[in-house]
């Protein structure tokens, strides 16, 4: 009897604790409206992280499910995979301190991006004084296949709905119990990821095109983030690995992608020890191997999922870098605040190889998932990889990226406060998706010079999903040709000259007088789906965009009291929800949901944010009700758990 009282006052107790806990964070995260407010809202976070993981999971979940902000299944999964991650950052650095401030950024958008910690990248000798020149002979070029980020969904299923409420749709979902409204066709969707059939029909298409071989900058894995686990992304990995190596006819050298992972994004720093991805880098060393050579496998295995090959009848290094480590989203970057300057020695390892490469008179190409452009790169880390662009210009003939879904670009300087045709000496290739979530698939081919391995044209190749075949068979046709496109534009590019720096520094010139120009990019960027215009302040920003390579330079900056990446959904309407087109939902969507709805008080409605947006708005005190019965009703698991 006694017994039973204490567990009831017990319960009591906790239940009273849960209730203020719910209180206080949405009491905080009304507040957190600048940085000053977020470094607050962490400590009462971290407060709740360290009652244990569970609480604080619990905790989240509640919230989220009382905003609405995404569908109950979708809260729970989400945050129960990546709140853990959250609390483990939060009881391991201070609430005050910079990486506090880097969170603050990376998750609600309320800091800026702290200035660049200066670190000088340590290179094992200067740069030659007379660098080897690499020379076109004019021989015809070779072709190479690039495609992005696959987002393969095996449970897509034809006749289900691809009208949801969820991050992607095309399922059956348990939740989903009336009447299917569109159903989904066999190739695909605008809200869906891709069925098998359509990443065949993209394989069979590369194929039939005369290829060297294919460049592949990662992500497999759809975007059903809530539900990934190791078992399936194991499987969805293993099976796009067989179907290239059994569908194309020449090699391919892919690279890792963010949503390998399961928790997603979750890449843990050899200086972490909870959490592993070390499965990723096995599966894939296994999967890669009969393209990237036994001892490239070996690098994926042991340089976290980074290695570098020497293509057979090429003077081409291709040095394959995991640039998750530098990854915004990445959470586990966040859990020291101790100064890492090169997570996991990425930077390190793409200096080793590029000097070999220099020694043996060889060029290379950088190919990876995220590019260091983008306001999800980390500062720091893109600054320090700038650096070894800068330092083996000579030697790289071209950087190859995905992630962003978008078909864009982006330029490196020597001197990024003097942005000329001069200056500029890097180029980064950004590969469109083949995803067809809000944009048509696609795939690329590059002619490529077989003598400076400098690409001469860029065809991008797309499957127009209006077209009534698709459906049925999906045709692969040229969208267009960088040199045709923009060739004229700049006043005609001599046939002999590679699309370089040079080259795309004048096209971004171009697009500032010649607004019909940079209107057909602002096109392309989404293959023709949900263009909307970009003038003005969105064009300004675009333009900064493209000429940013190094992250810092992006003019991605928050406007005082706007989270940055509201006030870019503003200025940027084609790039609205690039975290929902390229990311699926996210811990950093549902907290910027969370926190719309409760800034200062007022009923705000949620539009375009989410991926099907539907327009919800609630009261601040419903809200907290709401979210104080979710949280009491799932307490007996926090019990449980203690
Ligand atoms: C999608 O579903 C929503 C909510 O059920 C509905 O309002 C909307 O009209 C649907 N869209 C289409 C194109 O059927
Ligand atoms: C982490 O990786 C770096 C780079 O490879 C290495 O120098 C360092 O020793 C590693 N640290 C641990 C704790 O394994
Ligand atoms: C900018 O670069 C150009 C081309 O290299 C050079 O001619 C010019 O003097 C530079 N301007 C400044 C302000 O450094
Ligand atoms: C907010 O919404 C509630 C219920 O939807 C309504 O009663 C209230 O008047 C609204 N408040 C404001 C400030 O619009
Ligand atoms: C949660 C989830 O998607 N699980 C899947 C993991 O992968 C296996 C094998 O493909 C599937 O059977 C599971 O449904």
């Amino acid at each position: 009897m006694l017994f039973l009282t204490r567990i009831a006052y017990f319960l009591t107790l906790v239940l009273i604790g849960y209730a203020s806990i719910v209180s206080d964070i949405l009491n905080a995260l009304e507040h957190a409206v600048d940085c000053g407010s977020c470094h607050t809202l962490l400590g009462v976070l971290q407060g709740v992280a360290l009652l244990g993981d569970s609480i604080f999971s619990s905790a989240l979940v509640s919230v989220c499910e009382a905003a609405g902000v995404e569908d109950d299944d979708v809260c729970q999964g989400l945050l129960t995979e990546q709140g853990p991650i959250i609390a483990h950052d939060l009881r391991s650095i201070s609430s005050t301190g910079q990486t506090a401030s880097k969170l603050c950024n990376a998750v609600l958008g309320l800091c800026q991006d702290p200035a660049v910690n200066a670190f000088t990248v340590p290179f094992p000798k200067a740069a030659p004084i007379n660098p080897k020149v690499f020379t076109s002979t004019g021989k015809p070029p070779f072709q190479v296949a690039h495609f992005s980020d696959a987002h393969i969904d095996r449970m897509y299923t034809t006749g289900a709905d691809s009208n949801c409420t969820k991050p992607i749709c095309c399922r059956n979902f348990a939740d989903q119990t009336g009447p299917v409204q569109i159903p989904a066709g066999p190739s695909g969707s605008l809200n869906c990821d891709t069925p098998t059939t359509l990443v065949q029909s993209m394989l069979r298409a590369v194929a039939a095109e005369n290829t060297q071989f294919s460049i592949f900058t990662g992500d497999v894995v759809e975007a059903a983030v809530w539900l990934v686990d190791q078992t399936e992304n194991t499987s969805d990995m293993q099976q796009f690995n067989t179907e290239m190596q059994t569908l194309l006819n020449s090699p391919v050298f892919p690279a890792i992608g963010n949503h390998e992972a399961a928790p997603v994004n979750a890449f843990p720093r050899n200086t972490t020890n909870q959490g592993q991805v070390q499965w990723v880098f096995d599966t894939q060393s296994q999967g890669w191997n009969p393209f990237i050579s036994t001892a490239a496998a070996s690098q994926v295995q042991h340089m976290s999922g980074s290695y570098s090959v020497n293509p057979v009848n090429t003077n081409l290094r291709i040095i394959s870098l995991n640039t998750i480590y530098w990854y915004k989203d990445n959470f586990y970057l966040f859990d020291s605040d101790k100064f890492q300057p090169d997570p996991n020695g990425i930077i390190a390892f793409a200096v080793q190889e590029l000097q070999a490469a220099e020694d043996a008179g060889q060029r290379a190409w950088i190919i990876a998932h995220m590019p260091p452009s983008g306001g999800d790169a980390l500062h720091d880390q893109s600054n320090y990889f700038d650096q070894v662009v800068q330092r083996y210009k000579n030697t790289i003939a071209g950087l190859f990226f995905g992630h962003t879904h978008k078909d864009e670009f982006a330029i490196g300087y020597s001197n990024y406060n003097n942005q000329t045709a001069d200056t500029a000496d890097a180029i980064a290739w950004i590969g469109p998706s083949l995803t067809p979530r809000q944009a048509n698939p696609t795939f690329r081919l590059y002619d490529v010079d077989p003598d400076t391995y400098e690409i001469m044209d860029s065809r991008t190749f797309m499957s127009d999903m209006s077209d009534p075949s698709f459906q049925s068979s999906p045709i692969w046709k040229q969208e267009y040709s960088a040199r045709d496109t923009y060739g004229p534009a700049i006043g005609g590019w001599p046939a002999t000259q590679s699309l370089n720096p040079t080259f795309w520094h004048k096209v971004t010139e171009a697009f500032v007088s010649n607004d019909e120009l940079f209107q057909t990019f602002n096109s392309l960027k989404t293959r023709g789906v949900g263009v909307s215009e970009c003038t003005g302040d969105c064009k300004t920003t675009t333009i900064c965009n493209l000429r940013a390579l190094r992250a810092e330079n992006n003019c991605i900056a928050a406007t005082p009291g706007i989270n940055f990446r509201r006030a870019e959904e503003k200025v940027d309407a084609s790039q609205r929800g690039h975290i929902d087109h390229c990311e699926g939902i996210g811990l950093r969507t549902i907290f910027e949901n969370i926190a719309l709805k409760t800034v200062a008080g007022h009923n705000l409605t949620v539009d375009g944010l989410l991926t099907n947006s539907f327009k919800r708005t609630m009261d601040p005190e419903s809200l907290i009700k709401r979210a104080h019965d979710a949280f009491s009703k799932r307490s007996y698991i926090v019990i449980n758990a203690y």
